[in-house]
């Protein structure tokens, strides 16, 4: 196949990633910012508690009439609707909202690894309207993200994640004042008390260190974008070596991880 041949397929490829729709879904990043509002299980917005030694994992969800905890979720985790995240500040106009992870660990085991996270966004009748995976695609904080208990206490510090829906997302969920927001998540080397996850509005602290979040492509068009930059790639480099046989280009990603 001809360079111009091979330029053109790449073209193709990163053109139709481009016009696949819709190009971005809901996800939860994590930039390594920390939290420092509110105090205990009860007087923060908690949304998730989960509790095991060694490794835990617990969701909680919404099955249409009630709140439904399970593996090692514990039964102060709960679903919050739309009229109860209005409630807090959480409105369908935000760009993007706050979730707060707390670990509670003994002082001579105080790493986790956080190997999973999701925000799961329901109906009012139960049935799953879409997810928000944590997807932080070039953030350099992939998962597993170990993460290290900074202070004691529930609610006192923690680690903020930041979650952005699309906007037919936006409309989507909080057409319905009883549609719901649950979690789940798997973290493991884990000890002592529970681990929880808190809901915060704050736009303004929010807003105030970072730029307007954006949600994450999603994976399928990535995967088209990637297709056609290795295409793209794979050309420059033939013709790179046609040109200097002994030259060697090495891809780097760029991808690192927090450990
Ligand atoms: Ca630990
Ligand atoms: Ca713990």
């Amino acid at each position: 196949m001809s360079v111009r041949a091979c330029v053109s397929l790449s073209l193709v490829g990163v053109l139709s990633a481009a016009l696949s729709a819709p190009a971005h879904a809901a996800s939860i990043t994590f930039a390594n910012e920390t939290f420092a509002t509110g105090s205990g299980i009860g007087n923060v917005p908690t949304i998730l508690v989960i509790q095991a030694a060694d490794a835990e994992t617990g969701a909680v969800s919404w099955n249409g009439l009630a709140d439904v905890t399970s593996g090692d979720a514990k039964s102060s985790s709960r679903t919050w609707s739309v009229a109860d995240l209005a409630a807090i500040g959480i409105l369908g106009a935000d760009t993007n909202f706050g979730l707060v992870f707390n670990l509670n660990e003994s002082s001579n085991n105080r790493d986790v690894s956080l190997t999973a996270l999701g925000l799961n966004f329901f109906a009012s009748d139960g049935s799953m309207l879409f997810a928000a995976p944590y997807a932080c695609v070039g953030c350099n904080y992939s998962l597993p993200l170990v993460l290290s208990e900074s202070g004691q206490g529930t609610g006192s510090s923690g680690f903020l994640f930041r979650v952005a829906l699309t906007a037919p997302e936006r409309a989507q969920f909080f057409a319905s004042t009883s549609n719901r927001l649950g979690l789940a998540a798997t973290i493991n080397a884990t000890d002592s008390g529970p681990e929880t996850f808190y809901l915060s509005a704050s736009q303004a602290q929010l807003n105030a260190n970072l730029d307007p979040m954006v949600p994450n492509p999603e994976p399928a068009s990535l995967v088209l974008l990637g297709t056609g930059l290795l295409g793209l790639s794979s050309v420059t480099m033939r013709r790179r070596r046609s040109k200097n046989a002994t030259r060697t280009v090495k891809l780097d990603h760029g991808a690192t991880q927090r450990r």
